[in-house]
């Protein structure tokens, strides 16, 4: 497999976009791509601050090493969780976050849940009883809550999330199985800010997973392998799991579901009901069904067609 680019030997091969490229064309192609997708959803300007909400993960990371090469004005915000399960989850996932700022020399808020609101997301989840044992309710609740209190409080324009396309396509998945309106109609590339909400948008929104690690691994970033512990059995992954099988089986279906569930919500024709045109039918006067052709109906038309050309 040859690089479209150079014609030297391809590292990553994405069958969806039928497009192979050598390590270093890789490298710009993935800014470039997502550059156009910041233009072409109007997610911020060249002007504006923005604050990455940045987990220690290869998704986040990259997008804020991406937001630097491109020159953007990015600041990270770490969220600590107070989660260890073991391995020490919130602590590894911070230090690597650190180390990527460090390193980049870029700026990083850290906010400590347990330090600002006395318990670590786990206990807060227990005091609050939300959420069946597990802490995401209570996490994704404090998350949202901290993101914007934060990029409020700091004067950014913009939060950005690492989301990228298979997480998307999870949650669209999620939602249309429940028929979820609500959130099918704010589900997108783009939150706009509302009152006393916070721009929020996702630059990595039609990459592929896949395509985020290989970046990760290409610019050699040191990120977290391991999951959040709590992760672990949720519905989201059932459905990541999903939607795999039928991307293997078809390369593109998962960027296709997304893609053509954003220009079904753009042109308004989701839950939009169409207006069928019940206006000027008449009854066919050979058989009396209703038609709006001129004259017989389509069916009438064929055989008497059919008549005249066995004669
Ligand atoms: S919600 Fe749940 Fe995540 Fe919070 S407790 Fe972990 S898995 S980090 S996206
Ligand atoms: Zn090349
Ligand atoms: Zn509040």
């Amino acid at each position: 497999m040859k690089c479209r680019k150079c014609g030297g030997k391809a590292s990553v091969n994405m069958r969806q976009h039928k497009l192979a490229l050598c390590k270093e064309h890789y490298l710009e192609w993935i800014p470039e791509q997502t550059e156009r997708f910041i233009k072409k959803y109007h997610m911020f300007a060249r002007d504006e601050r923005i604050l990455v909400a940045v987990s220690g993960g290869k998704d986040s990371l990259s997008l804020w090493d991406i937001l630097a090469r491109l020159g953007y004005q990015a600041d990270g915000l770490y969220l600590g969780l107070g989660i260890d399960g073991g391995i020490g989850y919130s602590h590894e996932s911070q230090r690597l976050s650190q180390k990527f700022a460090d390193e980049n020399n870029l700026k990083l808020h850290v906010v400590d849940i347990e330090g600002e609101y006395g318990h670590s997301i786990p206990v807060l989840s227990e005091i609050s009883h939300r959420g069946h044992g597990k802490p995401c309710a209570v996490c994704g609740l404090a998350k949202r809550h901290e993101m914007n209190r934060i990029a409020r409080d700091l004067g950014y324009d913009v939060l950005a999330t690492g989301h990228n396309l298979d997480d998307e396509a999870a949650v669209l998945f999620g939602n249309t199985l429940n028929w979820s309106a609500e959130y099918l109609l704010r589900q997108g590339p783009v939150l706009p800010a509302s009152d006393g909400f916070a721009r929020k948008v996702k630059p990595l929104c039609r990459f592929y997973e896949r395509e985020m690690t290989a970046y990760a691994l290409a610019r050699g970033i040191e990120y977290i392998y391991d999951e959040c512990p709590f992760a672990e059995g949720s519905q989201q992954i059932f459905y990541k799991e999903a939607l795999n099988q039928l991307e293997s089986a078809r390369p593109g279906a998962k960027l296709t579901f997304y893609l053509k569930f954003l220009e079904a919500r753009k042109s308004g024709e989701l839950f939009v009901e169409k207006n069928i045109e019940h206006a000027r039918l008449h009854a066919c006067p050979n058989c009396g069904q209703p038609t709006s052709a001129p004259g017989l109906c389509s069916f009438c038309r064929m055989v008497e067609k059919a008549k005249v050309e066995t004669e």
